[in-house]
């Protein structure tokens, strides 16, 4: 185990008490036979490759390379600089800039997740519990936010149905709620009425405990910035970036479709599925082309965008038969 550690996120300590080039042809020894003689221990995992630099801002948060397909291996990850200057993240303000200049406020220990509703195991949780509830993995997922940007992310974390397993919902359970943390001590956004918080989202229990859906809490092998979502948030990849609540502080289990942030303010416009679908457009602007963060300037490519985000081999089957058109 000791190597795979120097393969993946802690590298940067080595590299920092041993000369550069020693640690460079080390590390290539690693990565060769040696290397493989460990790997082959880990079963189903795929080798964590060493491509993710940690950025070195957030305290490290190592995991192995997910064995849930998940990435496109031609995509390329979009630079932490961008994933973490260019947000939205209302509660922090409602300018792009806003949540990396002032999401610093916020406390994110301790830090509860109140488990309730249709579950045997109803509870708090705390988060140093729930860090430790599975395995963490890096997933590399894109990310399409309605208003046309995308992004590629190394995340960390694991899937939400590890969590709602452990939990055990009822036959009652039908959609799951997420409520995010509402405090105007810390989030000053909140003072603007731009939505009405809590900012809250919603899951069809199978897209809850589809293994794609994952509970994150960090990205590019550290901590989740406050401007992310910390210190725990979900990401929802084949969903509109809204879905992703960030800063969970509540998850409740229930028997009627729950209503959502987006869909109580402005219906027309967002619905509860809010699946991403080139075909189907926004009211106010297309949904067929996409702008990949950190690729903006003079040649940057509008790209197309894929049913379901480009993950329809996965989620495809959730919505068999359903008017997509009808449920957006
Ligand atoms: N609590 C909360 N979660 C939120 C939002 C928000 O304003 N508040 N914005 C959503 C939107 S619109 C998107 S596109 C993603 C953006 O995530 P990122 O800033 O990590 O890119 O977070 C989502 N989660
Ligand atoms: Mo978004």
């Amino acid at each position: 185990m000791h190597h795979l550690k120097d393969r993946g996120y802690t590298h940067l300590v080595s590299s920092e008490i041993t000369p550069r080039h020693v640690y460079l042809q080390r590390r290539r020894l690693l990565q060769g036979a040696a290397g493989g003689v460990a790997l082959a221990g880990l079963g189903a995992l795929r080798p964590a490759q060493a491509q993710v630099a940690r950025p070195g801002q957030q305290a490290a948060l190592p995991a192995v390379r997910s064995a849930v397909a998940a990435a496109m291996a031609t995509d390329k990850l979009t630079p932490y600089k961008d994933i973490t200057t260019y947000n939205n993240f209302y509660e922090f303000g409602t300018d792009k800039a806003d949540p990396a200049k002032y999401a610093g406020s916020l406390r994110t220990r301790p830090w509860t997740v109140a488990i309730e509703g249709e579950v045997k195991k109803p509870g708090t949780y705390d988060i140093e519990t729930l860090l430790k509830l599975s395995p963490m993995e890096e997933r590399i997922y894109r990310l399409r936010c309605v208003e046309g940007w995308s992004m590629v992310v190394p995340w960390v974390g694991y899937s939400l149905a590890e969590l709602i397993r452990k939990v055990e919902p009822t036959g009652n359970a039908k959609f799951v709620q997420f409520i995010t943390l509402a405090d105007r001590a810390q989030m000053p956004g909140l003072s603007q009425a731009v939505l009405d918080w809590p900012y809250v989202e919603g899951l069809r229990m199978d897209e809850a405990l589809h293994p794609l859906t994952l509970l994150a809490f960090g990205l590019y092998g550290e901590v989740m910035p406050k401007q992310n979502g910390a210190p725990l948030r979900l990401v929802v990849p084949w969903k509109y970036g809204f879905k992703s609540g960030k800063s969970l502080v509540k998850i409740r289990f229930v028997e009627k479709q729950p209503k959502t942030s987006w869909e109580a303010a402005i219906p027309e416009e967002y619905g509860f599925y809010s699946n991403v679908n080139p075909k189907v457009d926004h009211p106010r602007w297309s949904q067929a082309t996409e702008r990949r963060l950190g690729e903006d300037g003079l040649f940057a490519k509008k790209r197309p965008t894929l049913m379901f985000n480009g993950y329809e081999a996965q989620v495809g089957q959730l919505y068999a038969g359903m008017d997509l058109k009808k449920f957006y």
